[in-house]
């Protein structure tokens, strides 16, 4: 396979299988004329793994043929499924997370997936059933550009900075705009049990190898700073990961699949469509514990603190 000339680039491999069309300039590419299914072979399994992590989200247009099991069946096959840890599967099917919304509501805060699990997500696979005539699209940014774009002093400063993840943050204050019976779901499903867990806040990609900053929306504190402090760096490190630059932007249909390196990106959904429907349903692929520059790993700190040995021997 042709190595990138840099991370920036997001061309696509010319030695791929896959029909691969670009969409922004740093992630994000479109595999067309492509039906995704639970059986494809190994090979083809390969070149769609190699295109995710190397443009860090895909999209397919038209799958409308996938129902719950062969979106189950086809997430299996890039690893395997992890259900949501607190939050309770889709009627009918085996580990999918429903994101129904009615009145409005949608994942609208920049995030990776589940971060406040120390293996936290590898890969998320995202498929839209309903999606309104207008809004509603999804962001994705690239945490590997917003490392390398950051200047020699700041990378400096990143380079030992840990940050605490939690599910347990105040998501009234966060949003609010939520009603009684979003911040009800939150805190009796969502932070039922109460993770933290402190990543580095660049961490080695495990397979391209890439440093990507690891933040988002639970990040709870920056070990080390006081709250003040903690908030800057996090907000001038956020504002580098959410820079257009940085960013794809996908106009939905139903039918579309969106898969996304959990490891090298955050995303999140536009609040901008009312009350109309939109529904979409995501498998989720377990992933490993992720490895700071100096080779230390995460750890886990609720619901209990777990000795890295055996982490390791979990993974
Ligand atoms: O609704 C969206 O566009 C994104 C939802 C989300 O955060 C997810 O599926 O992980
Ligand atoms: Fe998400």
């Amino acid at each position: 396979m042709t190595q990138l000339a840099h991370s920036f680039d997001n061309a696509a491999d010319a030695d791929s299988p896959l029909d691969i069309a670009p969409v922004a300039g740093r992630i994000g590419a479109e595999v067309r004329g492509f039906r995704l299914a639970g059986d494809l072979d190994d090979l083809t399994i390969e070149a769609i793994k190699a295109a995710l992590v190397r443009h860090k989200v895909i999209f397919f247009r038209g799958q409308t043929h996938l129902d719950d099991d062969t979106h189950e069946a086809f997430a299996a096959r890039l690893g395997n499924p992890l259900a949501h840890p607190t939050v309770p599967v889709a009627e009918g099917s085996k580990y999918l997370l429903e994101l129904n919304s009615k009145e409005g509501e949608a994942a609208s805060q920049w995030h990776t997936d589940i971060t406040f699990l120390p293996a936290f997500p590898a890969a998320s696979v995202l498929r839209a059933l309903v999606i309104p005539p207008t809004g509603g699209d999804t962001l994705w940014a690239s945490g590997v550009a917003a490392y390398e774009g950051l200047p020699p002093a700041l990378k400096a400063l990143v380079a030992d900075l840990r940050a605490v993840h939690t599910n347990a943050y105040d998501y009234a204050a966060s949003r609010p705009e939520a009603s009684d019976e979003q911040i009800r779901r939150y805190r009796e499903i969502f932070a039922s049990t109460v993770y933290e867990t402190e990543h580095p806040v660049v961490h080695v990609h495990p397979i391209s190898g890439e440093k990507s900053l690891l933040l988002g929306n639970f990040v709870k504190n920056i070990v080390g700073l006081n709250r003040d402090d903690s908030a800057r760096v996090f907000q001038i490190l956020q504002d580098q990961i959410t820079r257009p630059e940085n960013v794809v932007r996908w106009r939905w249909q139903p039918g579309d699949v969106a898969i996304w390196d959990n490891r090298a990106t955050q995303h999140r959904a536009i609040a901008d469509f009312g009350k109309q429907r939109r529904h979409l349903r995501r498998a989720t692929i377990a992933g490993t514990i992720p490895v700071a520059l100096d080779g230390s790993r995460s750890r886990a700190l609720k619901p209990e603190p777990v000795p890295v040995a055996a982490l390791e021997a979990a993974e």
